[in-house]
């Protein structure tokens, strides 16, 4: 898979790339690119966002800067390029981030991360340079990088080569496998540490009453929601 990001900072994800999983999945052959706006923005002094229109406080990234990064990036018109891949805008009044759209997203061969800035994008690069708008949750962050950070974490380990156990991304939290609710708890040595002790069914090495075990403790974490 391949994911480029459109960023004002793109040096903020080395750090983000430095992460075993992430790092798996690049060497497996997995592409992160990046994009800075302010490469491609045709204004003067890199400017990139502007005041809104009809007032009021903040800046928005301008449409004209991503069409410029989009078209510059990949050298061709941006139409085309959306007509090829998904191009996802992150804003906090986006489709909210779960595990099935992750399934989604990581079913694609590309995807186009495009992160906003101060008070968020002018609406028409949502509407006609994006093909989604994705949220990570209802409450509003300072830019989209964090987001797109989620986004990608949460793309990524899903990949073929990411993890180190392809076991450990199909029964988890929220998947099919353990349909849609949390996952169960997990426990290491010592069995005991203070007092506290590891369910005694986990230490039985009877498998099937620990996957009836594990099936209950997931619904019931599941309705406690
Ligand atoms: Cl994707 N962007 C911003 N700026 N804030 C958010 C968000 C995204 N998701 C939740 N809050």
């Amino acid at each position: 898979m391949q994911i480029d990001v459109f960023t004002l900072f793109p040096e903020w994800f080395g750090w983000f790339e430095s992460q075993r999983h992430v790092a798996n999945a690049l060497a497996a052959g997995h592409e992160l690119r990046y994009c800075s706006y302010r490469d491609h923005t045709p204004l003067s002094a890199g400017q990139v966002d502007d005041t809104p229109f009809g007032g009021g406080a903040g800046m928005v990234l301008r449409v004209d800067v991503v069409d410029a990064a989009l078209q510059g990036f990949y050298g061709r018109d941006s139409r085309e390029v959306r007509a090829e891949r998904r191009i996802v805008a992150l804003t906090a009044s986006g489709r909210i981030l779960d595990d099935g759209l992750v399934d989604e997203l990581a079913a694609e061969p590309a995807l186009t991360l495009l992160c906003g800035r101060y008070e968020g994008f002018d609406e028409r690069i949502v509407e006609h340079l994006a093909t989604d708008a994705v949220s990570i949750g209802r409450y509003v962050l300072a830019g989209g990088e964090l987001a797109a950070m989620v986004v990608m974490d949460t793309v990524v380990r899903k990949l073929p080569g990411a993890l180190g156990h392809e076991e450990s991304a199909r029964e988890e939290s929220f998947s099919a496998a353990l349909e849609g609710a949390p996952e169960y708890p997990h426990y290491t040595r010592p069995a005991e540490y203070r007092g506290w002790r590891v369910p005694e069914v986990l230490l039985s090495g009877h498998h099937e009453r620990i996957r009836e075990w594990r099936r209950e403790q997931s619904r019931r974490r599941g309705q406690s929601g």
